[in-house]
């Protein structure tokens, strides 16, 4: 059968799984659109690329399928940048397709033309150029692969316009499994006698293909060698947080007690993750590239092991097949048990928050949101000093709920909990933003209230870049510059895009005002003005300001 290139695509993408996708159109790829029209593959047009890339880099992590996102040339694909780069640090599977100008044009620097391959070498795993509708299927199922095997990531296929309008009789590709390692039977002996010698150990949980099962695995293997198990930054959701061998979060801000826990402990076994600059505190707590403590690190993909640090031993292997491995080993005696509760008694000492100043107290509002939030409610955020609290203080039991940039971009909490909404209709999607993360994001509101999407965004307002005004003031004291912000009104601006908005001008206001938002059916703003005084829950101004004398 004959069919457009934009059909053939499609038709590989459904093949593949894809039931949803994120776009903002363009002339330069209705080819595609049009095959849409026909496809049971959910279109999501979005309000500007970046929304785009990262609703798509989200459903990716959702689902650990590819998301899917379509933008046009140079300035769709160029905007899209930060769902690719954030997908890249992350390690999450995407798809970004790219509009590109007809191939007789090429080369000219025709209008908004530019080399993909060039733009995106650096950032994303792989990208290329398709060239002819006959191979669209071998160029598909090479970039789900890509996307999907080892180390996942993100993959960009530029398309040329006349290559998705032209037409073509070709099968369809098969549907693409990667295929994954498994750990080989001397790297668990070899653990194991680690293990037999180690007086403090810890595990650390990271990026990588997690699932909920893997998570399961991994903590049953540590409470029934009472091992202390801490999360890397933004991966909280890996392990249940009620665990008593749960130790807490690697992540910006970290508990200094955590922080001193990972230099001083003897073995660490890292499950995923790259041990990268946030979870290592700029690599002093694990010091490239042969660190103090033994070091066992298993990632899905074997140029990640040796590329910043020499383990002791290295494992090769897809995440759930080594901590399926892993519960067969069985218990070790622990030597460790009291290293094991005092980490724990870290973690949970770490849960109760100094009172803030002023009427809002995240700080309470997080305690109350520990309670309230079903098990299944995915978070998800931006960047910004309000990340802290939110992350600090929340607890995660179920895998796939915490949707956050390990990227640390701003920008990515509303089009993820747009993600969410679309993955998971009946659950709760909270976004936690920042005044400033907030703007950079909040086109994708629209898209929430189009598609009657009825997400929750808290707004932490503080009036100012904190996290950037935090650094100023510790290292140019007194000459603040760029970081205070005149802000719209967000309860107006949120009803102005026909969002259900609220300010809440107390703590205890809050209950009575997240109910309404949820009841309302709409998606909903809910604006948190706190005094800028509190810059971070361990940090206050007026200390930093008094510091510099
Ligand atoms: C895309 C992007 N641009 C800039 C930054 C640098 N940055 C990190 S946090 C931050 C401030 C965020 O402000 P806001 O949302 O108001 O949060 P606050 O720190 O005030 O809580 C900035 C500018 C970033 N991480 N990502
Ligand atoms: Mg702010």
């Amino acid at each position: 059968m004959t069919r457009s290139g934009g059909r053939i695509l499609v038709d590989q993408l459904e093949l593949n799984g894809a039931d949803l996708a994120f776009c903002l159109p363009g002339e330069s790829f209705l080819p595609v659109l049009d095959a849409l029209y026909d496809s049971p593959i959910r279109l999501v047009s979005c309000r500007h690329e970046q929304g785009a890339a990262n609703a798509a880099e989200a459903y990716g992590k959702l689902t650990g399928r590819p998301g899917i996102c379509l933008v046009t040339r140079g300035p769709g694909a160029t905007q899209a940048a930060v769902g690719v780069h954030t997908a890249k640090q992350d390690s999450t599977p995407m798809i970004l397709l790219v509009g590109q100008v007809p191939r007789a044009l090429r080369g000219r620097e025709a209008w908004q033309e530019i080399d993909y391959a060039q733009t995106f070498g650096g950032i994303a795993k792989a990208a290329w150029e398709v060239d002819s509708a006959e191979r669209i299927p071998e160029h598909v199922a090479r970039a789900c692969f890509l996307a999907l095997s080892g180390r996942p990531g993100p993959v960009v296929l530029s398309l040329p316009e006349d290559v998705l309008a032209e037409t073509a009789d070709v099968t369809d590709g098969a549907p693409v499994t990667a295929e994954h390692a498994a750990p080989r039977p001397h790297d668990l002996e070899r653990l194991g006698e680690l293990l037999a010698t180690a007086e403090r150990p810890l595990v650390v949980v990271g990026e990588g293909g997690w699932t909920g099962e893997t998570g399961r695995d991994v903590l049953a293997f540590c409470e029934a060698s009472d091992l202390p198990v801490a999360s890397a930054f933004r991966c909280q959701d890996f392990v249940d947080n009620r665990s008593p061998c749960y130790a807490g979060v690697l992540g910006v801000a970290m508990d200094e007690r955590l922080a001193v826990r990972l230099r001083d402990a003897d073995l660490v076994l890292a499950i995923g993750g790259r041990l990268g600059e946030v979870p290592t505190r700029r690599y002093t707590l694990l010091e490239p590239p042969r660190p103090r403590q033994k070091l066992v690190h298993v990632h899905p993909d074997p140029h990640e092991l040796g590329f910043v640090y020499e383990a002791d031993v290295a494992i090769a292997s897809s995440l759930p097949e080594f901590a399926s491995a892993l519960r067969d080993l069985g218990a070790i005696a622990p030597r460790w048990r009291e290293w094991t509760a005092a980490a724990r008694a870290d973690y949970e000492a770490n849960l109760q928050h100094q009172p803030m100043e002023g009427p809002v107290d995240l700080g309470e509002i997080m305690a109350f949101l520990r309670k309230r939030l079903p098990a299944d409610a995915i978070q998800t955020c931006g960047a910004g000093n309000f990340t802290v609290w939110a992350h600090r203080f929340a607890e995660f039991t179920q895998y796939g709920t915490q949707v956050c940039p390990r990227s640390g971009s701003m920008g990515y909490g509303v089009a993820a909990a747009v993600a969410a909404k679309l993955v998971h209709p009946d659950r709760i999607a909270l976004c936690f933003t920042g005044d400033g993360d907030f703007v950079m994001s909040s086109p994708e509101l629209a898209t929430a209230v189009q598609y009657e999407l009825p997400i929750v965004v808290l707004l932490v307002n503080n009036g100012m870049y904190a996290t950037i005004r935090m650094h100023q003031e510790r290292q140019y004291p007194g000459r603040v510059i760029g970081t205070d912000l005149r802000n719209p009104d967000f309860v107006a601006l949120a009803e102005a895009y026909g969002a259900f908005g609220e300010r809440v001008a107390r703590t205890e206001d809050f209950e009575g005002a997240f109910e309404r938002a949820l009841a309302s059916g709409r998606p909903a703003v809910l604006e948190l003005p706190v005094d800028p005084e509190r810059i971070s829950p361990r940090v206050k101004l007026g200390d930093l300001q008094a510091r510099a004398g």
